[in-house]
């Protein structure tokens, strides 16, 4: 499926690149093309200070991306995979990208800007060897505070692709709480010309969510609960896919644990619990410490800035239990209690196992761009036409029109029908037993036949005469979804 669809979409480039040859804005078909063939790109964007950096870095699985402070985190980075090491700055005037030096200080990688204002940087471009690059580039936009500062219009106008070509495919927005600027923002990065307001492309991450409950061991259990009524929230469903809580700092600092960072929590819990939890009620109590504690004061500086009191505890209950033994044991239970196992499976079911669609919009969006600057144009008609019957062809485009339109509210049913044929069109990943709400390991057989029995749910529905139109339509998309689907089975 997503062979034709590249297929079709290189040919309307093809058609594109000859309609346009010369005509202003032509130059970028041609890096809609080199994208399609690139991994899909995705931006990490939210507020100041939201743990975008530290979250990039936790997906990369190495301290890359500056936090903190540092002229280079208003500066929009690009982090992909490739054979050496190098940054390239793009210059915001247009003048030719020119590669730059950089030092690896503390883990980060610091630009030497060359005495540039960060104001003139277009953005910078990192390659950087890594396997976790090698589907998704990720791009780390500087937060936004308040829209009208200088820094914060440049990456509002960054998700805004009405302005300027969209340089994402996807968007992880992290959100400490939900604010009205957050919506403005997130709403910026929703085109509305190949498929409405888009909910298909956007997850949100509660992030920093150790904070929530003040770093308390159950402090995930209460962000979770959180995240899952935002979930519900009528406008925010409009807006994202899912909502995740992720622990950025406890995930970056769990990947890259070492075995000294180990060695001084096992010291750590040699304490007595109850006495060690008095430390534990503030970070000045547990650096001060007491005499005759284990470790220095600014050993446990370091490993609260590295962990944060919520990852010091789970740390300890993992050492004291004996659930861990080594520090890749310790790194592992870490990652997974920070949150980020459970991003990483969204991002692949939600984002990497639908690169070629996201892509191919992404590409679609360029040609319709590329029209609409030029309307009278004599080749504009007839690439328009094309990208009707591209989407109208590929079904997965189908299929994320459809889920935006149940997202946004567009479509009337029973909660339950919604729930059950979002799943089915691929909202919680697009393999046969995800679709059909099925334990991964369900025998062929089986899934067979509950697509055959939701083939005849969603055709009762669309027949009904008493289904509005909107409705019988969704619940068609969704019998092609499972048709293809058992199709696929043999
Ligand atoms: N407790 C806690 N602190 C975090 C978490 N994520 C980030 N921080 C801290 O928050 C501060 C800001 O983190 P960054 O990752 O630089 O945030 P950012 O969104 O990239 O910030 P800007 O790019 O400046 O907008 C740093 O001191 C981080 O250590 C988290 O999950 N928990
Ligand atoms: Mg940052």
């Amino acid at each position: 499926m997503s062979e034709h669809l590249i297929a079709g979409t290189t040919e309307l480039l093809d058609g594109a690149e000859r309609a346009f040859a010369g005509a202003p804005g032509a130059e970028a078909l041609a890096e809609a093309r080199r994208r399609l063939h690139e991994p899909l790109r995705v931006a990490i964007a939210g507020k100041v200070k939201a743990g975008k950096s530290t979250l990039l870095n936790a997906l990369v699985g190495e301290r890359l991306a500056p936090t903190d402070t540092g002229e280079c985190t208003k500066i929009v980075t690009w982090y992909r995979d490739g054979h050496t090491y190098q940054v390239i700055l793009h210059p915001r005037d247009g003048s030719a990208p020119v590669q730059v030096r950089f030092e690896r200080e503390d883990g980060a990688v610091e630009v030497d800007l060359g005495g540039r204002d960060p104001v003139s940087v277009d953005h910078l471009d990192i390659t950087w060897p890594s396997s976790n690059l090698r589907k998704i580039t990720l791009i780390d936009t500087p937060g936004v505070d308040t829209l009208s500062e200088g820094v914060a219009e440049k990456a509002y106008e960054f998700l805004d692709p009405k302005d300027t070509e969209t340089p994402a495919d996807a968007v992880l927005y992290l959100m400490k709480h939900i604010h009205a600027s957050d919506m403005r923002l997130l709403e910026a990065f929703h085109d509305e010309a190949v498929s409405q307001p888009n909910p298909v492309n956007a997850i949100a991450v509660l992030s920093r969510a150790d904070e929530i409950g003040g770093g308390r061991v159950d402090s995930m259990a209460s962000a979770r609960k959180i995240a899952a009524r935002l979930a519900r929230d009528s406008r925010l469903r409009r807006l994202v896919q899912v909502v995740i809580p992720v622990a950025g700092l406890l995930a970056e600092s769990a990947e890259t644990l070492t075995e000294r960072e180990f060695k001084l929590l096992t010291e750590l819990a040699t304490m007595s619990r109850s006495e060690l939890e008095t430390y534990l009620l503030s970070a000045d109590r547990f650096i001060q410490g007491t005499p005759g504690m284990p470790l220095t004061s600014l050993e446990r500086e370091e490993l609260l800035g590295r962990l944060g009191i919520y990852g010091i505890r789970q740390s300890l209950a993992l050492v004291r239990s004996k659930t861990v033994h080594s520090s890749v044991e310790l790194s592992r239970e870490l990652v997974s209690r920070s949150g980020l196992t459970d991003l990483q499976t969204i991002l692949t079911t939600l984002f990497v196992d639908r690169a070629a669609v996201l892509k191919c919009r992404s590409a679609l969006l360029a040609v319709e761009r590329l029209c609409e600057q030029n309307p009278d144009h004599p080749g504009a008609a007839g690439l328009r036409l094309q990208i009707e019957q591209i989407m109208a062809m590929a079904h997965p485009f189908n299929e994320l029109a459809t889920l935006a339109a149940i997202r946004t509210g567009r479509i009337k049913a029973r909660e339950q029908d919604l729930l059950d044929l979002e799943r089915t069109l691929g909202a919680n990943g697009t393999t046969p037993w995800q679709r059909l709400g099925l334990k991964q390991d369900t025998p062929a057989d089986q899934i067979r036949t509950a697509a055959y029995e939701s083939i005849a749910r969603w055709q009762r529905l669309a027949e009904n005469p008493l289904s509005p139109h909107e409705l019988s339509q969704a619940a068609r998309i969704g019998i092609r979804s499972l048709e293809e689907l058992a199709v696929s089975l043999g």
